[in-house]
């Protein structure tokens, strides 16, 4: 019998978290009790298997710092409940597959393994520690970003190649940032960026960015022929911009502390309907009006489509996300 607690998650990146434990006879454990009993295992720099669950006499977990192994295990579990919450209030869908059922999460994957990943065939998500293993890959937008590769495999199910890739890689991106929001803790005022935390360039510039997607030197701005052939990381580009445009608009714009410049490819202005609309619009897209093969053109359909059922076709919503999608070179 396991009763389920109420824990403290000393993060590497959120700072003193609460955390859902439970607990069985005097040992605590990293299982959250209130989220389909979410696990968070140690591999302990191993590649597979699911290693050992993070358990303990008491309910405290890490110190802050990366070289204690329960720090990112605090992040990972306060990552994955988050996104659990997040799903379960702003969209009513309860767990990954809306059944209830908690994913698991894997951290301490290999040596100075510099990536994070959701794999459909353990329905679980798995962790870097960095470079160094100094900057392991556990900031929420990173940890939303990969649980929500498992919602898009059960929904969509976008291939992960061409366009559709694209597409896949930018929903990520695009709940990786609306979690962050969501969080709303001293640590994480949320941003449209993507691994600004996790320093993984060195430098510690961001991954992604959603305002205008080339400043990463990579990604694209708008769509264009042929866009399906470059990586999905870079081919996401598009939708990351549009999905920026839809929610704030246009042009220059500090939030949190954060200065934004977003262009257009047409030059016209866009004029924002706030993430809180855009993020049921993407959600509901996804979930009702993609397939595995939606490209550019179809998800644009499906937005739209998706729009009109929530807002209707005669609304400003509805014109903004034609606007949005003009902008980023998606025409009608
Ligand atoms: N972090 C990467 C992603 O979620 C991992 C990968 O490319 N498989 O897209
Ligand atoms: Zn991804
Ligand atoms: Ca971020």
């Amino acid at each position: 019998w396991e009763a389920i607690e109420n824990g403290t998650g000393n993060t590497v990146y959120s700072g003193t978290v609460d955390l859902t434990t439970t607990q069985s006879g005097s040992t605590y454990n990293l299982t959250d009790g209130a989220r389909g009993n979410h696990k968070t295992y140690n591999l302990n720099r191993g590649t597979s298997g699911t290693g050992t669950l993070f358990s303990g006499p008491d309910d405290v977990w890490g110190n802050g710092s990366p070289s204690n192994l329960e720090s990112a295990a605090a992040d990972a579990h306060y990552g994955a409940a988050l996104t659990w919450d997040y799903y379960k209030n702003v969209h009513g869908r309860s767990g990954i597959r809306g059944d209830g059922v908690a994913a698991y999460s894997r951290v301490h994957y290999g040596n100075n393994y510099v990536n994070a990943f959701w794999s459909d065939s353990c329905f679980c998500m798995t962790y870097g520690d960095g470079s160094g293993n100094a900057n392991p890959l556990t900031s929420i937008d990173v940890a939303a970003h990969e649980m929500t590769h498992g919602l898009t495999s059960n929904t969509a199910g976008l291939n992960y190649s061409g366009e559709s890739g694209g597409l896949n890689e930018a929903t990520s991106d695009i709940f990786g940032a609306t979690v962050e929001f969501y969080a709303k803790n001293s640590s994480d005022v949320g941003d449209y960026l993507i691994g600004e935390e996790i320093n993984i360039n060195g430098d510690g510039t961001p991954l992604r960015y959603m305002d205008k997607p080339s400043k990463d030197g990579d990604s694209k701005d708008a769509w264009y022929s042929g866009i399906g052939s470059i990586d999905v990381h870079y081919s996401s580009g598009p939708a990351n911009h549009f999905f920026y445009l839809l929610s704030e608009g246009s042009g220059t714009k500090t939030i949190n502390g954060v200065s934004y410049d977003s262009p257009t490819s047409d030059g016209l202005p866009v004029t924002g309907i706030g993430r809180d609309k855009a993020e049921k619009i993407w959600f509901r897209a996804l979930t009702t009006k993609f397939t595995s093969t939606t490209n550019y053109a179809g998800a644009r359909t499906g937005t739209l489509a998706a729009t009109g059922e929530l807002y209707g076709t005669d609304s400003a919503e509805y014109r903004a996300v034609q606007d949005a999608w003009a902008g980023v070179n998606v025409g009608a």
